[in-house]
């Protein structure tokens, strides 16, 4: 099992797509042990896209994801990881294919609907970032059963 941290950014949340965002995840058998719905500032983002820090997007970046509320969650699966970044598409809406969150829901370049850790350490340290250690819950989905076979879980 590992673990990813997703955020749907403003645009999603001011667009109301919340809900279809969260329910592909839902549907395709991961698991929410982390929520929370918040606004961010410019110091966690500073240090969340410390990576970007020297690109000409940056500045224009942290004003969007600052500008209104987010909804950050840590979801669990196997290869989550992998599984939600194939999920999001390619950075650029319209360049993402159709069937992924960003191919089917944007055209922007900046304004990309959603956020999912590249790696398991960007994802290891995004969730510490976010998330105060009480606020990952452990618990079992009984769907769980029927999502994955013993040989997936090996
Ligand atoms: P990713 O979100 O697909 O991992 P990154 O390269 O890590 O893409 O970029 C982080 C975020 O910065 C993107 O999701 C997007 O919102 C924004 N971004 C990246 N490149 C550009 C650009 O060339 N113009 C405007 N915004 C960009
Ligand atoms: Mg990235």
């Amino acid at each position: 099992m590992e673990r990813t941290l997703i955020i749907i950014k403003p645009d999603g949340v001011q667009r109301g797509l919340i809900g279809r965002i969260v329910g592909r995840f839902e549907d395709k058998g991961l698991k929410v042990v982390g929520c929370r719905f918040r606004k961010l500032d410019e110091s966690l983002l500073a240090e969340h896209y410390s990576a970007h820090k020297e690109r000409p997007f940056y500045k224009g970046l942290v004003r969007f994801m600052s500008e209104s509320p987010v909804l950050v969650l840590a979801l669990e699966g196997v290869d989550a990881i992998k599984v939600c970044r194939k999920m999001m598409g390619a950075t650029f809406g319209r360049d993402a294919e159709p069937g992924t969150i960003r191919g089917d829901f944007g055209v922007s370049r900046s304004y990309n609907l959603i956020h999912g850790s590249d790696s398991p350490e960007a994802a290891e340290r995004e969730i510490g970032l976010f998330f105060d250690a009480d606020e990952i819950v452990e618990w079992q989905p009984a769907a769980h059963r029927w999502v994955y076979d013993a040989e997936d879980l090996a």
